[in-house]
């Protein structure tokens, strides 16, 4: 593999990192608001996910779902207006952090419903097939989420119909604060692929490169017509559940995971690059949130009127 494509995934990696440390900040401070949650410690997933996939694939994903537009390719500096409720953010400001939305990219939304964007990306998978389209469709979800009905409800479709879909379990080991052992019956939720006669496959979600490669041959599976794939990775969030809510998970716990920090998992592979580049990958990408920022706070804030011109009075 080119050392460049490492490169690459590192600088997107990061990306999201400091784009979520500098949310969290602007929420503390009180600049954006609603409720949000954070996606430090699973950036892997989405940028080796992504990387797979071409500008015309889609992508539906969750309430944790600001990693997944920056890797799809989403604009920086409208998701920041978006999470300030700007209206030049990328839902005009009336969604915020879990309505994110960018169909120019592909990125077919965030979503406050638990499951919720699963069935959206089956929709875009049985588009994809019905247009003759080689496009796939590949969903973010978390592990909490497979126990929804709607993630068996749409294996089972797109497994009959054999539709290009690609679903993807963030295994991040809790749901809100229940440990995965106290709400799942199995212990890894690519099993459940066996119960829809479909591949699953479990991999390292802290290793960006694991992940990439498992993406690319569920991809190349979709594409030419073979079917889905469950894709289960590995991972943990470094952040509690969300802004609101107190973290009750062992310390310890955090700590081991910490060791195996996606971002300098991926570091290990760039052997030939020096300090030089990641000091102006890391330069590049705070020079980006600080622009992104800007743009964000000297934007206007929608006005209720303004809005039900758009939408219509009640
Ligand atoms: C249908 C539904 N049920 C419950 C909730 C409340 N809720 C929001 S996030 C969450 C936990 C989701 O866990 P998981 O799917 O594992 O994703 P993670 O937060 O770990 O990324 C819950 C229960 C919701 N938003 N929607």
């Amino acid at each position: 593999m080119n050392e460049n494509v490492f490169i690459e995934m590192y600088r997107k990696m990061l990306r999201i990192r400091e784009f979520e440390i500098a949310v969290k900040k602007l929420y503390r401070e009180g600049m954006i608001f609603g409720a949000i949650h954070l996606y430090i410690g699973e950036e892997a997933v989405a940028v080796g996910v992504c990387e797979a996939l071409r500008a015309d694939d889609c992508v539906t994903s969750t309430h944790r779902g600001h990693g997944h537009l920056l890797a799809k390719g989403g604009d920086i500096k409208k998701m920041m207006a978006e999470l300030m409720g700007r209206e030049s953010g990328c839902s005009r400001g009336y969604g915020g952090s879990m309505h994110m939305f960018d169909p120019a990219c592909g990125f077919l939304g965030g979503n406050g419903i638990v499951g919720g964007g699963i069935s959206i990306a089956l929709g875009a998978a049985f588009s994809a097939k019905y247009r003759g389209s080689d496009g796939v469709a590949v969903t973010f979800f978390g592990e909490g989420a497979s126990n929804q009905g709607t993630f068996h409800e749409c294996l089972n479709l797109a497994a009959l119909w054999k539709l290009p879909f690609i679903a993807v379990c963030e295994n991040n080991r809790y749901a809100a604060t229940t440990p995965v052992e106290k709400s799942t019956s199995v212990e890894d939720i690519a099993v459940r692929s066996s119960a829809y006669g479909i591949p699953g496959i479990i991999v390292d979600g802290n290793d960006c490169m694991k992940v990439f490669e498992s993406a690319k041959s569920a991809v190349s599976l979709a594409r030419e017509g073979k079917g889905p794939v469950l894709i289960e990775c590995k991972t943990y969030r470094m952040e509690p559940h969300c802004g609101i809510i107190a973290d009750l998970r062992p310390k310890g716990e955090r700590e081991d995971w910490k060791c195996r920090d996606p971002l300098e998992v991926i570091k290990k592979n760039i052997s030939e690059a020096d300090d030089e580049i990641f000091e102006k990958i890391a330069l590049d990408v705070k020079t980006e949130i600080e622009e992104a920022i800007e743009f964000a706070s000297g934007s206007s804030f929608p006005t209720v009127e303004k809005m039900f011109m758009e939408f219509g009075s009640l």
